[in-house]
């Protein structure tokens, strides 16, 4: 009762002044309760919501790990290969369940450490993992008590690599997050309807028999209980969500179940039916189900003030481990979308697809190495930061900010030292570069704006961050 004439004024505010009421708020780091893949929720105030998406705003850079049987044909099914990502393999090569089950005899991951897996993610500068607890292709990858296709039943392994994994994280400092998938292509509840298909392979139009999603749903709720009060994981991420069979009002009430079951728990917004496609965020005819949107592959062209989202994207072509996927992204494009998401406002979770064996590609583990060097200079202007204030996009890199402070991340380096900055709502009284803090960068002001007078050669060919130090509000 008595928060309800603030939520009031709070959106008084952002339908009379939004712009001025963003930038405000940017300013101070926090967020209007408005736009589609954000609002509040399971009767929580604005604050409330603000407590429990805090350490996930602030962390900005995340881990996704993409880990099942799919690992172990690694892209290639009798010789078949496919520019398509691993992980759909049972639906592109069309493998019906008997044939695909039988990749769990195969599945021994003796070279898996999970010490070495969060190492390698905290090296890099990430703050939460994200990791496949089950994919579409419905084999969970801990022991679950509703089902005996999983890692410990089914597997030579035996074991559950989610628990060493959860420990480890928690211990290296990270947070530890689960991705589910709710369609199943495993599932007897499911099957494919689709000419010239074996109707137990893998489909996105993946159908629902009459009379059997009761008992789906179900199983997926205790597999979940399960996951939830084992493992504590922080945030759930689903996907799968777009078949026919599933609605918003099973998204509603999945939501409110698992926060039922652990009420700090994040949600992405594929719980619903909110998402438009990969674009990601939420559709605006409605308030949707879920915490955050969840562009894939993508990157929004402009911030979205208000909105928690993630852009989620692969280092090569593919989720799950392709042996002879080879197009690995450079670690300059990888740092440059860390910082343009940062820029945006929105958290980057950045796709390892571990082999079979158990290990994390080098060539991922090499970019991410790179990425971390760069984290441990600049992570300042990256962790906890908001969206920058430029309503257009700077032509020399990009801005994120902070009480007090404004980050300019150079991308490319003016050629006479001279960079000019366009005009914002404050004015600077002192920049340097963030490796350098104790060397000033003089700076007049223009009638753009203001220019600095940089040194003839950036810092860093990636991205050089130069600090404008500006009055708190
Ligand atoms: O887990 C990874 C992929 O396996 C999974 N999501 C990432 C995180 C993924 N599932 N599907 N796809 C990627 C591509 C499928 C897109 C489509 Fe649709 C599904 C096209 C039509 C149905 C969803 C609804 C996207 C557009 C409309």
């Amino acid at each position: 009762m008595k928060k309800a004439p603030l939520r009031f004024i709070v959106f008084l505010l952002c339908s009379i002044c939004t712009a001025a009421f963003f930038e405000a708020a940017a300013a101070v780091g926090e967020r209007p309760a408005i736009g589609s893949a954000s609002g509040t929720q399971n009767h929580e105030t604005q604050a409330e919501r603000d407590r429990r998406m805090k350490w996930w705003r602030e962390a900005r850079f995340g881990m996704f790990i993409h880990w099942g049987l799919y690992a172990v044909p690694a892209g290639e099914y009798n010789g078949q290969r496919s520019k398509r990502i691993g992980e759909w393999i049972m639906e592109w090569a069309n493998i019906p369940r008997a044939q695909y089950e039988t990749f769990a005899r195969q599945f021994n991951p003796v070279k898996f450490n999970a010490a070495e897996w969060v190492r390698i993610a905290k090296g890099a500068g990430m703050k939460y993992i994200v990791i496949t607890s089950k994919h579409h292709d419905g084999f969970s990858m801990n022991d679950s008590g509703v089902s005996k296709y999983d890692i410990v039943d089914a597997t030579p392994y035996g074991k559950d690599p989610m628990r060493a994994l959860a420990n480890e994280t928690r211990k290296q400092g990270l947070r530890f997050c689960f991705y589910y998938s709710i369609m199943d292509w495993h599932h007897p509840s499911q099957y494919v309807d689709a000419p010239g298909k074996d109707p137990t392979a893998g489909h996105r139009q993946t159908k629902m028999h009459a009379g059997s999603k009761p008992d789906y749903v179900s199983y997926m709720k205790e597999q979940l209980r399960e996951f939830i009060t084992a493992y504590r994981p922080e945030v759930l991420w689903f996907d799968g969500e777009w078949v026919d069979w599933w609605t918003e009002e099973d998204g509603k009430d999945l939501y409110q179940y698992v926060r039922n079951l652990k009420p700090d728990i994040i949600v992405n917004n594929r719980v619903g039916k909110g998402r438009k496609g990969m674009e990601g965020l939420n559709k605006d005819d409605q308030q949707y189900a879920g915490d955050f949107g969840t562009p894939e592959q993508r990157i929004p062209p402009a911030g979205l003030p208000g909105v928690d989202w993630e852009s989620c994207m692969t280092m090569n072509d593919t989720w799950g481990y392709k042996f002879y996927d080879e197009n690995w992204k450079s670690a300059e494009t990888i740092i440059r979308n860390l910082i343009d998401i940062a820029s945006k406002g929105g958290n980057y979770l950045l796709n390892v697809g571990p082999t079979a064996e158990g290990l994390i590609p080098q060539p991922s583990t090499e970019r991410l190495a790179e990425v971390g060097r760069w984290m441990r200079l600049n992570g300042e202007a990256i962790y906890g930061t908001s969206a920058g204030p430029f309503a257009t996009q700077l032509s020399f890199g990009r801005a994120t900010s902070k009480p007090g402070r404004l980050y300019l991340h150079v991308f490319d380096w003016p050629a006479d030292g001279r960079l000019q900055v366009p005009a914002w709502r404050k004015t600077p009284k002192k920049a340097y570069l963030l490796a350098s803090p104790r060397a000033p960068i003089r700076f007049t002001a223009n009638g753009e704006g203001i220019v600095l007078q940089m040194p003839m050669k950036a810092p860093d060919p990636i991205a050089s961050v130069i600090v404008l130090e500006t009055a708190e509000r």
